[in-house]
């Protein structure tokens, strides 16, 4: 059975076919092709050859199989940056199984959702992560959804089947499972959300794949490319831009990396040669701070990728000098349009540009409100539609009809300019997003959680600027009662009690007697914005 998501018209399906972009080959092909002596993944002292990676996919498949699962079945997976990510996910390519894989740090909050919206039969996690340390959330996340009945936990917690052993012992990997079509559902990305609940993005074999494809011609990724993985393996960035699925389709190696952090990367980029890396802008900027002390441990780096959240100038003229490498800026979306500065780009155009999208069929307008293209140069909102940009959320169809337009066209909420040469700049946003140094927060999904606090009468979440974050959050809360004596760290508790993810606990909370409204009654969060400004340049925080 296939997963039920919203299909590219057949017209479209055709010409992307004709084009050569979708090949109809399983993502499992990424691995499956590539010359099997070459080392894949590097992690921690384990190394890992192509023969590795698909032998101990087959595996842990085979043995999925035996356990049940079957095509169209899905799973919620969250582990941290380590080589059995990769084996977990080319595992479940291999019978049809498509997976949400959830960041390390999220929580009890997303993990339920995630559960609640795609009803898995399986659990993969590790107990390096709290809520895996016994099986208590597992019973919690089985009870509201009946399918969820296997769990593989990595690490020793004792409570489920260990991946660690199915891994060692298992020596049976016969499989009789196929893949999922090429243009059916492959797997769920996350999406950074400005609602409620978060949606959830069906991406099928054949875009994925054709994203990849592309990305890795674009960077030149060739065997010999060390791509260091230090943001969360489950993001789309160093997933798939070109990320890990570009190093493995060329038949290159992936580094892992357990976080950004200079001195944990730097020690990895000397020691295994690292050729390319990609970072949010904040990591960046403590990159660029550190490198001077370590300058000699950089020499093997040729390309340093950032995206996720706009970088400033400043910072971006300095990598060519301090980290001694090229600079990249990368435009992406879960959704799928990813723009990319391109290498041989003069050096203006890679420090003030995000790029441009990555193929001449992702067709991109820049919009007004009234929904009429504006000219080049001149601010819109960016639409696109695309050869791997989704027509749809999963399951969401009241947030479809607002967000995907009837042509297709997936309405991003980013500000942006387009210069004469299809380059894109990001000037700002027009969704309900708080963007933290790459990490996004819905605001909607918080205030809801602060309204259910019985002091608290309304609430709305807006960034305030912050110097290395570029953004951080601010709660403006109107208590019930004037007098209320409430304080922030009440309600940071009372959100941790929730288990949402700790990014999106607020940075700041401001309370006031009631909410600036615009004229159709919304919290007017132009003017919120100003006055968290305004209060920071008081307080000499700006
Ligand atoms: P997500 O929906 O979580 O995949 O986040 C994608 C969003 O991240 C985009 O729509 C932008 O708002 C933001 N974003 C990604 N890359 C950049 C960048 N280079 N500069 C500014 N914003 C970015
Ligand atoms: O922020 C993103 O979602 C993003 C950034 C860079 C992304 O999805 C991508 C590249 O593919």
């Amino acid at each position: 059975m296939s997963i039920a998501f919203t299909p590219w018209p057949e017209s479209f399906a055709k010409t992307y076919r004709e084009k050569g972009y979708w090949t109809d080959r399983p993502l499992v092909d990424l691995i499956d092709h590539a010359p099997q002596d070459n080392v894949a993944v590097l992690c921690g002292e384990r190394s890992l050859t192509y023969r590795d990676l698909c032998s101990q996919s087959k595996k842990l498949a085979a043995y999925l199989q035996r356990l049940g699962l079957k095509s169209g079945d899905t799973a919620v997976v969250q582990l941290p940056n380590i080589a059995e990510f990769y084996v977990v996910f080319f595992a479940l390519m291999r019978i049809g199984v498509a997976p949400v894989n959830a960041l390390f740090s999220h929580n009890e909050s997303e993990l339920k959702a995630y559960v609640k919206q795609i009803e898995p039969t399986l659990l993969i996690a590790s107990d390096g992560h709290a809520l895996f340390r016994n099986d208590a959330f597992f019973k919690t996340l089985s009870e509201s959804s009946e399918g969820l009945k296997h769990a593989l936990i990595v690490g020793s917690a004792g409570w489920a089947d260990s991946l660690d052993s199915v891994l060692r012992l298992s020596t049976d990997v016969s499989l009789s499972a196929q893949p999922s079509r090429a243009d059916d559902v492959a797997f769920f990305q996350l999406s950074g959300g400005s609602t409620g609940t978060p949606k959830l993005i069906p991406r099928t074999h054949n875009d994925y794949f054709f994203s990849v494809r592309r990305s890795a011609e674009i960077c030149q990724f060739t065997s010999s490319t060390h791509y260091l993985c230090a943001l969360p393996c489950a993001h789309n960035f160093p997933m798939s831009s070109p990320g890990a699925f570009g190093a493995f389709h060329v038949g290159g190696c992936v580094v892992m990396a357990s976080s950004p952090d200079a001195t944990t990367c730097f020690e990895l980029i000397k020691r295994h040669q690292v050729t390319v890396a990609a970072l949010v802008p904040p990591a960046l900027a403590l990159w660029l701070q550190a490198a001077p002390t370590y300058k000699d441990a950089l020499t093997s780096l040729v390309l340093m990728q950032v995206g996720g959240a706009k970088l400033s100038e400043s910072l971006a003229r300095q990598v060519p000098d301090v980290l001694g490498c090229q600079l990249q800026q990368i435009l992406g979306m879960a959704e799928g349009l990813v723009n990319y500065t391109r290498l041989d780009d003069d050096i203006d155009t890679i420090v003030t540009t995000q790029g441009r999208p990555m193929c001449s069929l992702d067709e991109v307008k820049v919009i007004d409100e009234a929904g009429n293209e504006v000219g080049a140069n001149v601010e819109g909102e960016l639409v696109t539609r695309g050869p791997y940009t989704v027509r749809g959320y999963f399951k969401a169809p009241e947030h479809n009809a607002k967000v995907f337009d009837h042509e297709g066209f997936y309405h991003s909420g980013d500000l942006v300019r387009r210069d004469e040469n299809g380059y894109l700049t990001v000037v700002g946003r027009d969704k309900d997003q708080i963007n933290r140094g790459g990490e996004k927060i819905a605001a909607e999904e918080i205030e809801n959680l602060l309204l259910k606090h019985e002091l608290v009468m309304h609430s709305a979440l807006v960034s305030m600027p912050d110097d290395m974050m570029g953004e951080k959050s601010c709660a403006f809360v109107v208590p019930k009662m004037a007098s209320h004596g409430m304080k922030s760290i009440t309600l940071r508790k009372y959100l941790r009690g929730f288990g949402v993810a700790d990014y999106k606990v607020p940075d700041r909370f401001e309370f006031i007697d009631s909410l600036p409204l615009t004229p159709v009654g919304k919290p007017n969060k132009v003017a919120l914005r100003e006055v968290i400004r305004q209060r920071l340049l008081q307080d000499k925080k700006l």
